[in-house]
């Protein structure tokens, strides 16, 4: 049997247009060359889209015309041809013009054409119309194949009418489309037109947009395993050294406490890694904000905001505590919030240490043991602890998750911008707190418990990705 053929697509247009971004989007790889270089791309490409070993479609990136003109006038000065035959001209011009170098940009665009990819014409809809543009048009007419218009907005204005207006004489679809910026949303809704191009392709776009989509939950899917099993590892883990003498030195001590915090970094680093995997970002190149161990760090009022502890719930809780010993709550909740903002501040250390926040870790000191002692530091006391790995990891998470493969810029991690959004509320806070409980105490986490979880998890990561 013949292995089913996919839908195929050559973008092209002019240099320097965002082909090479829009293939990179659509193809969801981030290997294709991009640079603001006219001529970056010199030969054609073709970029599967591959999902569980299957293509479910193939975009071809493809340098831009250098020399339409020319072309353009030699396929008129051939004997006139029927429309049905103008295709085999543009093959003759390929046959004849195969080793010269002059044509080979063309040559390379639209060869893919000629064996049958339909047509995605790239142009930068912020500058205006030009004449130029018609020579390029033409000659893709003259290859009868399926084609569309892409208009990419690269700069600040907006000549989108006027292109359209251009446009509409050469192609049947024209559609905005920003490499740099579109959504899974922006994403499936460009297949969507192109399965209208062409009657045979219909049904492949149809089941590439099911792939996809199918493609995309299983990524959430496995995000949230990550992070669970993440949050998991880190609440529960213990570092163990043996020591010799009857008491842990302050030496002995500290170095324990260095490995527990090295060993939880690079937990999350390694998390992070399986996230890059999971959304095809591996090469990412980012500034990175490790993990800190100091009192704000993890009690902070960011941290708390997002996940349902209000500035007011914290006071509250640090009064409770008595604290913040006769302060009355409503005074402090009705002051202004730069007042609000300073005693939060001048509060949190004294919340901390009424609260037992101080200490961060377990330390054991087991006696002797068939002749050995131990030092075990950990499982993590720190109640903010686990919603700071959460609020870290979902944060970075939902940057790769709607970043753009056809990005190239270093991603500057700033935690302090994603706690501003509230993604979970206090029942939900609930749900979290009784699985922290259990693994802080090191107890047996039940199936139930866990899949309550991961729906917490689930349900914030979906809003954070939507919005
Ligand atoms: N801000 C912004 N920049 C874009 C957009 N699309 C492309 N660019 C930038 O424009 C430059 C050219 O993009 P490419 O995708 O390499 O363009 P190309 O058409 O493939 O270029 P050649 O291969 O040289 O013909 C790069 O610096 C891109 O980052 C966009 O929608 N917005
Ligand atoms: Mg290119």
């Amino acid at each position: 049997m013949q292995p089913k053929l996919y839908p195929k697509f050559a973008v092209v247009g002019h240099p320097n247009k965002g082909k090479s971004s829009i293939v990179s989007s659509l193809a969801l790889d981030d290997s294709v060359q991009i640079a603001n270089t006219p001529g970056t791309t010199q030969v054609k490409r073709g970029f599967p889209l591959v999902v569980d070993g299957k293509t479910i479609y193939e975009l071809f990136d493809t340098p831009g015309f250098q020399r339409a003109r020319r072309i353009l006038a030699w396929l008129q000065s051939q004997e006139p041809v029927t429309a049905d035959k103008r295709a085999d001209l543009v093959k003759s011009f390929i046959t004849q013009h195969r080793d010269d170098p002059r044509f080979h940009d063309e040559i390379e665009l639209l060869e893919p054409i000629i064996e049958g990819a339909g047509i995605i014409y790239v142009v930068d809809a912020s500058k205006p119309y030009g004449a130029e543009y018609e020579t390029e048009m033409e000659i893709l007419r003259y290859t009868g194949q399926p084609s569309m218009a892409i208009l990419n907005l690269i700069g600040d204005e907006d000549y989108r009418e006027q292109w359209k207006r251009a446009l509409g004489h050469y192609f049947r679809l024209v559609r905005t489309f920003n490499p740099m910026t579109a959504t899974f949303q922006d994403h499936i809704a460009l297949l969507e037109s192109m399965a209208q191009l062409k009657e045979e392709w219909t049904e492949d776009i149809k089941t590439a947009i099911q792939v996809l989509t199918n493609l995309h939950q299983q990524k959430i899917d496995q995000t949230i395993d990550a992070i669970v099993t993440h949050i998991q590892k880190s609440l529960t883990y213990q570092e163990i050294q043996t020591i010799a003498t009857d008491k842990a030195t302050k030496v002995e001590e500290s170095r324990a406490i260095n490995r527990y915090q090295t060993h939880l970094i690079q937990q999350e680093k390694e998390v992070e890694k399986e996230i890059e995997t999971i959304w095809n970002h591996r090469s990412i190149d980012k500034v990175e904000n490790l993990l800190a161990f100091d009192n704000v760090g993890l009690f902070s009022k960011e941290s708390a905001s997002i996940f349902g502890l209000s500035q007011k719930e914290l006071i509250v809780t640090g009064a409770s505590a008595g604290a913040l010993g006769g302060l009355g709550i409503d005074a402090l909740a009705g002051g202004s919030s730069l007042l609000l903002g300073s005693l939060i501040g001048g509060v949190v250390g004294g919340v901390g240490a009424m609260l037992g926040f101080d200490n961060l870790y377990h330390i054991k000191l087991l006696g002797q043991q068939f002749g050995r002692r131990e030092l075990t530091i950990g499982p993590m006391q720190n109640l903010n602890f686990p919603y700071v790995l959460l609020g870290r990891a979902l944060y970075y998470a939902s940057l790769l998750a709607k970043r753009s493969h056809a990005l190239r810029n270093t991603l500057h991690l700033e935690h302090e911008t994603f706690y501003t959004q509230q993604i979970i509320d206090s029942e939900m806070r609930k749900e979290l707190e009784k699985l922290h409980t259990k693994l802080r105490k090191g107890e047996e986490v039940s199936e139930e418990m866990s899949e309550a979880y991961r729906q917490v998890i689930m349900k914030s990561f979906q809003a954070l990705i939507c919005s």
